[in-house]
């Protein structure tokens, strides 16, 4: 079975879920937040960027620095977190940019998506644009460069996300926005330092054997047989690998969300497998999708 509507530009957050209309309350449990105990318009009615990425500390930073960049008062050090109630995820606010992490792989992206998605059409946010910051495995580019995806693949190349219902498989395009892809990269230019490319992001359910690596604790296949498979993720136009997209681009396209996926590339898979950079280096490369994002909210919002 495949599904392919939903994307609609902009507009109101669609839920579709016909039993949701029928429920006196909905508890957010993840998010430690919910219809009854949170005025959840009033907190969050007027959210129009959602940035996304795998670390608690890392959009907590995110959340400072875009405070700095929006000019608000004070030195935004302080930012709280508004799911301090629960570990599972950390999210913040600054302005109209709302900030949170997901945690690694699908199934933890995929429960934050679902209580993420309901809480914005609870608070009926419209036309609201959503990113995923986060790292990657280049493939053949330059540790450091930053990947705007076009196409989120899976890892036969192919653009689907695949989940399983009630023991079928349900089959979900992941097709990105293309006009917002082209307005980041042209946000780059302006953000100097890093090369930025657009291209297909391959995602995984693993980061040892699903992503080719021969340093796991499993492996069953030769170095010949990596290389052989990264190459032909290349050719079919891959330039980055990491563990959230698909799902990210199905959930936000059939909700009707605006979405894009900016990762950087923290090696070059073609060259290795172990992430050596020091960890300073690797800091200021997770910084690089933040500053592009940061470029492009405040050129959304007319501040340069
Ligand atoms: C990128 O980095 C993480 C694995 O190290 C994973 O969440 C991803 O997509
Ligand atoms: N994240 C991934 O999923 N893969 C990498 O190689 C690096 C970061």
């Amino acid at each position: 079975m495949t599904e392919t509507t939903g994307y609609s530009g902009g507009g109101p957050v669609l839920i579709k879920n016909p039993h949701l209309d029928s429920m006196e309350e909905d508890i957010l449990y993840h998010l430690d937040l919910g219809t009854r105990t949170h005025n959840l318009p009033a907190m969050f009615g007027d959210i129009k960027f959602v940035c996304v990425g795998g670390s608690p500390n890392r959009m907590k930073a995110f959340a400072q620095f875009m405070h700095k960049e929006l000019g608000l008062e004070g030195s935004g050090e302080d930012v709280a977190d508004i799911c301090a109630g629960t570990d599972r995820y950390a999210m913040y606010r600054t302005g109209p940019v709302l900030s949170i992490s997901h945690g690694m792989g699908i199934p933890s992206i995929s429960i934050m998506l679902h209580e993420l998605i309901k809480l914005l059409h609870h608070a009926k946010c419209r036309d609201v644009t959503i990113i995923r910051i986060g790292t990657s495995g280049g493939l053949g580019i330059k540790a450091g460069s930053v990947v705007i995806t076009d196409t989120a693949v899976d890892a036969s190349f192919q653009p689907r996300f695949e989940q399983v219902v009630l023991g079928d498989v349900v089959v979900r395009s992941t097709d990105l926005d293309r006009e917002l892809a082209e307005e980041l990269l042209a946000c780059s230019k302006e953000v100097p330092n890093f090369p930025t490319l657009i291209g297909h992001t391959m995602c995984t359910y693993d980061f040892y054997e699903g992503q080719g690596r021969l340093d796991g604790a499993l492996c069953s296949f030769s170095s010949e047989k990596k290389l052989e498979y990264l190459k032909r993720a290349h050719k079919a136009g891959v330039r980055n690998i990491e563990m959230e997209s698909t799902a990210f681009a199905a959930m936000c396209r059939l909700c009707g969300l605006r979405a894009a996926v900016v990762c950087v590339a923290l090696l070059d898979r073609l060259e290795g497998d172990q992430i050596r950079a020091p960890r300073e280096v690797l800091r200021e490369y997770q910084q690089r999708p933040q500053r592009l994002i940061a470029a492009f909210i405040r050129r959304r919002l007319g501040l340069c």
